[in-house]
């Protein structure tokens, strides 16, 4: 009996140990297989066999160590953890040309980083335009023994959302850089989990190549039981679209955004921007001897693709029985007011509210325009159009390698007053740079992103900025030309959002703050797959000096081909 009972204690203390420092180990396969998510075959870029690959399922303070074998035979990789700031390991946050060469056909590559905070967040592609060819995921990362969560729920889940295009990647982003101008256009389907439904009798395509009953394309099914009460983690991994989200009869209660918790909210449509995530909870307290619907249509741009759909399946009824009723219709795509209201609506929860420093040190402001570059056409900040250089920064401004990238910091907008947000933009010239913003370790930094229009009369669009490395309190959104003398009198210092992602809305402008406190090289950058490579982006460097030793791994191109390759 003693003995058992010490056996028990040794079992349970053995136990907790490995609760307290567990490593999740993860080995990946990535390659190229025919895959029909939608019910159109079409390449796309699996883990393991799957799209979207595995979930991350973790706790908070593990460590998670990813083998990532790339199996693409014809390509380079990077994977990206998107929302992990990656504090203490800037080498790992998986981005070609800024904190990593890419990983070439035939290599393995290990990540290795800490989960530090519960949450919700996504992993991805972060090569070229690859992310949207299919590899993408969740990470879940759940509290520590012993703390709970400020709302209560029965189950949890997690879905992304995504558009899926036909064309290849390849196809895209050699259009998008040639002249003429070749768009990728609207996205053929919508997918929820990785599932979608184009519509085969729209296509002349060779027999088989579109097979409505392909069971790869039957729709996403979520069980509930009756009664009980669910935590949906919702992420969108658009390469384009502005989404919104529905569940045919059911509210939603937000009350988590990119791993912050939210002071609840409850909407009937959540609207989601690609790199975003929200946790919302849905009680199952619907009639339930039927299904409902899951819908997802897109908004900010004119719709082209039928809505996404998936099926909430209350059990026992059937999970292959469609709802009796057609999918309830999205909201009005054009409509920037509900959605620029539920930006604002998404507050701190009380309780979990951390204050931002009272004034920033720095203040940029990135006002966005589409322009041309000898002919081209490309999205600049301030008149410059983002490039990666071949060399990481990372690595050449930790190694003082001269020459790799522009040296000259780019313009820092001050110019905005005399800017006509509302005007085709007049400037067609902008000039392509790799140069970067060196911040001051541990100031507060604040940025005005400012929206403007197109080169198409009367257009604005959404752009989703997601920062790495950090995440930022939101203090503010408004429509029109940012007022540098005013606007800043309203910002929200009370309880104001931390996001690693944010829309700045059509015509709008969007406030940031964040404290410039993570040695590293980290991008900012539109969420729009297209966005990004037209030039959508910056680059912040801040404590290069604090970085410490930059694993081997990530070098060997450009000019770190041998460098500290043992
Ligand atoms: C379509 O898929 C179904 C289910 O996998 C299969 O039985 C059928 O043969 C396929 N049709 C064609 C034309 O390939
Ligand atoms: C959803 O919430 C709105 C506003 O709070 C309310 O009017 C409506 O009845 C709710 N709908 C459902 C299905 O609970
Ligand atoms: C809209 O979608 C249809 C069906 O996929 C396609 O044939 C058409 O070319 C698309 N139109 C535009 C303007 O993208
Ligand atoms: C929204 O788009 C519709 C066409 O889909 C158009 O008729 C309407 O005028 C637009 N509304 C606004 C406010 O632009
Ligand atoms: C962009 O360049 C144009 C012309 O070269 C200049 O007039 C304008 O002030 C610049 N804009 C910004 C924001 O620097
Ligand atoms: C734009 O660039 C072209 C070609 O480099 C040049 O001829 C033109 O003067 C420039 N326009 C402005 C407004 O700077
Ligand atoms: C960063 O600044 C804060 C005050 O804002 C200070 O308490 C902290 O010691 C500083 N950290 C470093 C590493 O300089
Ligand atoms: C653009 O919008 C303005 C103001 O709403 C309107 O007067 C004008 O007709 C629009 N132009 C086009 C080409 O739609
Ligand atoms: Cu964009």
């Amino acid at each position: 009996m003693l003995k058992l009972l010490v056996l028990c204690l040794l079992t349970s203390l053995m136990f907790v140990q490995i609760a307290e420092a567990r490593i999740r180990h993860y080995k990946w396969d990535v390659k190229y297989e025919y895959k029909s998510p939608d019910c159109y075959k079409k390449l796309a870029i699996t883990i393991n066999g799957g799209t979207p690959g595995p979930t991350i399922v973790a706790q908070q303070g593990d460590t998670i160590i990813v083998e990532v074998k790339n199996s693409l035979m014809l390509e380079n990789l990077a994977i990206h953890w998107h929302g992990i700031r990656q504090i203490g390991t800037p080498g790992m946050d998986g981005t070609d040309g800024v904190t990593q060469c890419p990983i070439v056909p035939g290599d393995t590559f290990k990540y290795e980083f800490k989960v530090d905070r519960a949450g919700t967040y996504l992993y991805h592609a972060h090569y070229g335009m690859q992310r949207e060819a299919g590899l993408y995921g969740s990470i879940r990362v759940s509290l520590p023994d012993g703390e709970i969560e400020p709302f209560v729920y029965d189950y949890d889940r997690s879905i992304i959302l995504n558009d899926w295009y036909h064309k290849s990647t390849y196809e895209q982003a050699t259009g998008l850089s040639s002249i003429p101008f070749v768009w990728v256009g609207e996205p053929q389907s919508l997918l929820i989990q990785g599932r979608g439904k184009f519509d085969c009798s729209n296509t002349l395509s060779a027999p088989g190549v579109c097979n409505a009953s392909n069971p790869e394309c039957s729709p996403y099914v979520m069980t509930v039981i009756p009664g009980k009460t669910y935590r949906l983690r919702i992420g969108s991994l658009t390469a384009l679209s502005s989404l919104s989200f529905q569940i045919e009869g059911h509210n939603m209660t937000v009350v988590e955004a990119d791993g912050s918790y939210v002071e609840p909210f409850v909407v009937k449509n959540l609207f989601i921007y690609s790199g975003e995530t929200y946790s919302v909870l849905i009680k199952a307290d619907k009639d339930p001897s039927r299904n409902y619907w899951m819908t997802t249509n897109v908004v900010s741009r004119l719709p082209n693709t039928t809505a996404g759909l998936a099926i909430l399946n209350y059990y026992p009824t059937h999970p292959g029985q469609s709802p009796p009723t057609a999918p309830p219709a999205g909201p009005i795509w054009n409509a920037t007011a509900p959605r620029l209201a539920q930006s604002q609506a998404t507050k701190a929860r009380q309780g979990f509210i951390s204050t931002p420093p009272a004034t920033p040190d720095r203040v940029l402001v990135f006002l966005n325009t589409q322009n041309l570059v000898n002919g081209y056409i490309r999205w600049a900040i301030n008149n410059v159009s983002f490039t990666l250089p071949h060399t990481p920064y990372l690595v050449a401004l930790k190694y003082n390698l001269r020459h790799v990238f522009n040296k000259s910091p780019p313009p820092i907008g001050q110019d905005l007053q005399n800017y006509d947000i509302y005007s085709v933009a007049k400037n067609k010239n902008a000039s392509l740079s790799d140069g970067i913003y060196r911040l001051q370790f541990n100031t507060t930094m604040d940025i005005i992103l400012q929206n403007a229009n197109t080169m198409t009369t009367n257009n604005s669009e959404t752009h989703p900025w997601h920062l790495h490395g950090h995440d930022f309190w939101v203090l503010g959104y408004g429509i029109g030309k940012f007022d540098i003398h005013n606007d800043h009198k309203k910002y929200n210092l009370v309880n104001p959002i931390m996001k690693n992602t944010v829309p700045v809305h059509p015509y709008g402008w969007t406030a940031l703050r964040f404290k410039a406190d993570n040695p590293g090289v980290w991008l900012f950058h539109c969420h729009i797959e297209s966005h990004f490579h037209m030039g959508m982006g910056v680059v912040f460097e801040e404590g290069i000096e604090k970085v410490g030793n930059l694993p081997s791994s990530i070098l060997g191109c450009g000019e770190t081909k041998g460098f500290g390759r043992p």
